[in-house]
């Protein structure tokens, strides 16, 4: 109630006569409490306004309240109530309740008057009162929200400016109300707030003192945008209860320790290799107590393995100081010698790392994995979490207790590429989630020369973690106990909520980007100010030795041990000859690789029965479930699919489905992923039947088909194509025996995932004998779809393959086995479901791994053409790298004018249109289904079959794309440049396809009329 109505209520109460000027003084100027003694009861006198004959007038209801309470009316009750209790002179009256039902925005008195009377204790309820304890929560809330923005977390001060502005942003007007004679004055602590500990109450003094101290410096907290009460009381918890970040003299020592270590690497370093780059931490020294700080906290909490990923800066200091490497492995980088072992490998600051060791503190043995890198930054980011999930997955680690990433972010980085965002979004997807990251920001306020206002347009460069509800803790790096606390609240808010955090530690970069770059060309009055500062070892050496924790003779001696140690590996480091690539692979595959025969494949046909069951599965609906309400479309759909497994055939839904089947059945965990994979964009494959009268109840018949099979997942993913792509490498990483699938939505999507494809997939094994089996499906075809839906790029991924256009390797029996070990990657482009069939669980039956890019059909989903007998795929049968021509023509070697060779849907357009124009004895038509590796012995096998003729390339592709450019050295090469192969399709072309469906007839018309003139 404001006070024109408690004047408006008193006036209408006081008698006639009464001086209105004395009732409005008091009412005014009295709303102040003033500092004195509360007056006794007889004191009444002392009212201002209680004079002449007012004051008579009130004696007399004192008098009858005093005889019986109830005999006056309730204001006067109150009235007299609160001056007996010892109100001030004005603090007396109390407006009457209201008769009146209060509007939405307004709480009577009474309403809340018990919950604070006790606070105020002798202080009588006004309105006044009440606004004071309004302003108050403000006071506390506006610092909850805003505090972090005058917190002191940088130690250069350059944006931490602590002035009236962004102070008056903190408490904005609340403050206004109070002047320097209120700071003493206590007050109830509002539900929301934990810095009163076990006091109800605090002066306002005090309750300012201790917000600033959780709020305001050197730690800055932001999290009040997170939508849980929950999550929101459990961090005010964490930073305001009193001395909730006092540390022990031990762990203090610890610390110290650890940034002793840390500082003496990079000086190290610095020393010995004084002209080499190796992206220094110095100016986040922090860093490496930090992480060893998190990982101490999240293993006593249970977690047994930790996946980071993490860029350039600082990272031969985290692989030595943190995972414990070697250090002679790390100094044999900086030496310049060959290589022992396979592998073109990788610059030292990208390379992964897998250690197992001894947690000392928690006495625990903990794995550790830092998953290698290329250059560009962030990509790494979903691989981690992909590797992540997968070992989780395979632990049986549900809510991921004993596994967590940590994911290492430059601010520039972090705010700047948009993986982030795809990441983070991953972060709460039922099949995506690895149950709460904890992000590390080495924030040196600085991108190799751009200042933040120049490279990002949000406050902080951690501002993409809120959409994700992340708390965001920004910490002065000069301040290590407080970076400690963070790391602990991070690492319990990960334990218990299994979300992502953020901790920004702000920094700075004592050197140039790398150790040979000058700073001053470009920051030079931030540089001006970096040298003057002390690095935090000496900073935080000084405060324990001024609090008597150690002393200098003990620090020195921390410090002369340590550099003892990095003496004598420098030394052993020296009489090493070769570098070993295998010393730094971050996911090694114990036992898959022992006792098996290099280059020998297992058989890939099934047994019939097999074949009969999965199928059938496939084909039915849920068993012994008959309310389980199927839509009719799909009923047709299972009901066709009954109908081909009594033909005995395939089609390719049903050659992908039994090839997934059967691997479960042995065993194979089984993982397609991509956007809308489990219906499939072509509403073909239907992979989760959903029951249409129950929400969210499904069936999947390929995760029902035997009650021993491995695990099959298959999940619609979010509309990404570069942290998904990412994501599945990183998983198939984990387990060699799982054959995990990614689908573009259309083939064309896949270049937002090109670093993905350029940096990891295509080179991962070159540069850190990684091995993956990933397959990425891409949907292919010239269908007049138009320019985007058309291309899979199929040309990028044959010029990116490593077999050599101009060696014919030598024809051997397991050439093709050999050249599968060789190559860098597989690219097939099947016409037929039972190829298909065969090249997916080929995946599995090779004893390595070799990423596999098929190019997948669209109308060849349909086709009725398109389709396999189960002979095809039963024991016995194989993978065909090229499908011969086999009609007429095959039988009429001599005749044959024209050998065609293509690949992919353009056979089946080609054959019907020889077939209409009568030649097919003239011309034989051999599909390509392996592009690569080239399979020359067949194509040759195949050209020697057809002396006589004409070799014809035919592709949908334009000239300039698909692959001709691929094809038609190797042809050169495997006829010994002695027959020439000509081109018949779609000349050069900017864009993939037509957007015109005239244009596309006309040129398949003219593509066939070329391919098949005589
Ligand atoms: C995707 C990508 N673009 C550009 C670069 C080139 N580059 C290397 S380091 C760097 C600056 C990174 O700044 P920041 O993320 O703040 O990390 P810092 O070096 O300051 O630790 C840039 C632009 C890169 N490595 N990756
Ligand atoms: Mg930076």
């Amino acid at each position: 109630m404001n006070r024109a109505r408690v004047l408006s209520h008193l006036l209408s109460r006081v008698p006639p006569g009464t001086p209105v000027t004395a009732v409005r003084a008091w009412l005014i100027g009295g709303a102040r409490g003033k500092a004195s003694a509360p007056p006794p009861p007889t004191a009444l006198a002392a009212e201002p306004f209680l004079n002449g004959s007012s004051s008579n007038y009130v004696e007399e209801m004192y008098n009858a309240w005093l005889h019986d309470p109830k005999s006056v009316h309730q204001s006067w009750d109150t009235f007299f109530r609160n001056t007996s209790a010892g109100a001030q002179p004005g603090e007396a009256y109390m407006a009457p309740p209201s008769l009146a039902q209060p509007t939405r925005h307004h709480v009577p008195l009474s309403s809340i008057a018990p919950a604070i009377s006790p606070a105020v204790g002798r202080t009588p309820l006004t309105d006044n009162v009440i606004d004071d304890h309004l302003a108050v929560q403000g006071i506390i809330r506006a610092y909850q929200i805003r505090g972090h923005s005058i917190a002191k977390i940088d130690p250069l001060g350059i944006n931490t400016v602590d002035s009236s502005e962004s102070r008056e942003l903190v408490v904005r007007n609340y403050m206004n109300r109070f002047n320097e004679s209120d700071m003493d004055r206590s007050f109830k602590l509002p539900m929301s707030t934990f810095v009163g500990g076990n006091e109800k109450t605090l002066p306002l003094k005090e309750i300012i003192k201790r917000l600033e101290d959780a709020y305001c410096r050197s730690i800055g907290v932001e999290f009040m945008f997170i939508n849980s009460l929950e999550q929101c009381n459990w961090i005010r918890q964490k930073f305001e209860s009193p001395g909730i970040m006092a540390m022990n003299q031990q762990d203090k020592r610890l610390l110290l320790a650890r940034l002793t270590r840390s500082h003496g690497f990079e000086a190290f370093l610095a020393r010995k290799f004084s002209s080499e780059k190796r992206f220094g931490l110095e100016g986040c020294e922090i860093l490496i107590p930090a992480m060893k700080q998190v990982i101490d906290r999240s293993t006593s909490l249970g977690v047994e393995s930790f996946v980071m990923g993490m860029p350039h800066r600082g990272r031969l200091n985290v692989l030595s100081n943190v995972c414990r490497k070697p250090l002679e492995h790390i100094f044999t980088q900086f030496a310049g010698l060959d290589t022992g072992d396979e592998g073109s490998g990788d610059v030292k600051y990208h390379l992964g790392t897998y250690q197992e060791r001894l947690n000392r503190v928690t006495n625990k043995n903990i794995r550790l994995a830092i998953v290698a890198n290329p250059s560009h930054l962030e990509a790494v980011d979903p691989v981690v979490q992909g590797k992540t999930r997968a070992e989780q997955f395979y632990h049986g680690d549900s809510e991921g207790n004993k596994v967590l990433s940590i994911l290492l972010h430059g601010d520039a980085a972090f705010s700047g590429q948009g993986i982030v965002y795809e990441t983070f979004h991953l972060s709460e997807l039922p099949e995506y989630t690895t149950h709460g990251t904890i992000h590390v920001v080495v924030n040196n306020q600085i991108g190799f020369t751009t200042d933040p206002r120049m490279s990002r347009s949000s406050p902080y460069c951690t501002d993409v973690a809120r959409v994700v509800n992340a708390p965001i803790f920004h910490v002065n790096a000069d301040d290590p106990e407080a970076v400690m606390h963070v790391c602990n609240v991070a690492a319990d808010w990960r334990h218990t909520f299994h979300k992502d955090v953020v901790i920004d530690l702000v920094c700075y970069r004592r050197n140039g980007h790398n150790e040979v770059d000058e700073p001053m060309f470009t920051q030079p009055l931030m540089y001006n100010r970096i040298r003057k500062l002390k690095p935090v070892i000496e900073l935080y050496a000084d405060k324990l030795i001024s609090e008597g924790v150690v002393s200098a003779e003990e620090t020195k001696e921390v410090r002369d041990r340590y550099e003892k140690i990095l003496e004598e590996a420098f030394t052993a480091a020296k009489s090493e000859t070769r570098v070993f690539n295998k010393h730094w692979i971050d996911s090694p595959w114990s036992g898959f690789f022992e006792g098996k025969d290099p280059l020998r494949a297992t058989p890939t046909g099934v047994h019939e029965d097999t074949l009969t069951h999965i199928c059938k599965r496939f084909a039915s609906a849920p068993p012994n479930a008959s309310d389980f309400v199927i839509h009719r479309g799909l009923q047709r759909i299972l009901s066709s699919r009954m109908e081909m497994v009594k033909a005995r055939t395939v089609d390719w839904a049903m050659g992908e489905a039994v090839a997934f089947g059967s691997l479960l059945k042995e065993g194979v965990h089984v993982r397609l992923s991509g956007q809308d994979v489990e219906r499939g964009t072509f509403s073909h494959r239907h992979h989760v039947l959903h029951h249409q009268k129950v929400d969210k109840s499904q069936y999947n018949a390929l995760a029902n088909l035997y009650p021993d099979q491995a695990p099959y997942t298959v999940c619609n993913s979010s509309l990404s194509e570069y942290a998904v792509l990412g994501f599945e490498l990183g998983f198939s990483m984990t387990n060699p025996n799982a054959l995990v699938l990614w689908e573009a939505q259309f083939g064309d999507f896949n270049n937002t995932a090109q670093c993905i494809i350029d940096q990891f997939i295509s080179s991962g094994q070159s540069k850190w004998i990684r091995q993956t089996g990933l397959v990425l499906l891409l949907p292919h075809g010239m269908e007049g779809m138009g320019p985007e839906h058309s291309s899979s790029r199929l040309e990028r991924f044959l010029q990116m393959t490593s077999d050599d256009p101009d060696v014919l390797p030598a024809f051997s029996s397991d050439f093709a086995i050999r050249q599968l070990s060789d190559i860098n990657w597989i690219v097939a482009n099947c016409s037929t479901p039972g190829n298909l069939f065969h090249v997916l669980r080929r995946q599995i039956a090779l004893p390595f791994r070799k990423p596999l890019i098929i190019m997948t059909p669209k109308s060849l989903l349909r086709h009725p053409e398109a389709k396999s007998s189960f002979d095809d795929m039963v024991e016995g049968t194989e993978f065909q790298r090229i499908i011969p021509e086999a009609g007429p023509a095959a039988k009429n070697e001599a005749g044959v004018k024209r050998l065609i060779f293509c690949s992919g849907k353009v056979y089946y357009d080609l054959a019907a249109a020889r077939k209409e124009a009568g030649i097919e004895d003239s011309i034989a038509i051999a599909r390509v289904e392996q592009i690569a590796p080239f399979p020359y012995d067949l194509i040759k096998q195949e050209c020697d079959k057809y002396p006589d003729a004409e070799l014809v390339w035919s592709q949908e592709e334009h000239k300039n794309m698909g692959a001709w450019s691929y094809i038609q050295p190797r042809i050169a090469t495997a006829l010994n440049h002695e027959r020439h192969i000509v081109y018949a399709g779609r000349p050069v072309s900017a864009s993939p396809a037509t957007g015109n469906k005239k244009t596309h007839t006309r040129e398949v018309k003219q593509l066939l009329e070329d391919a098949l003139a005589l």
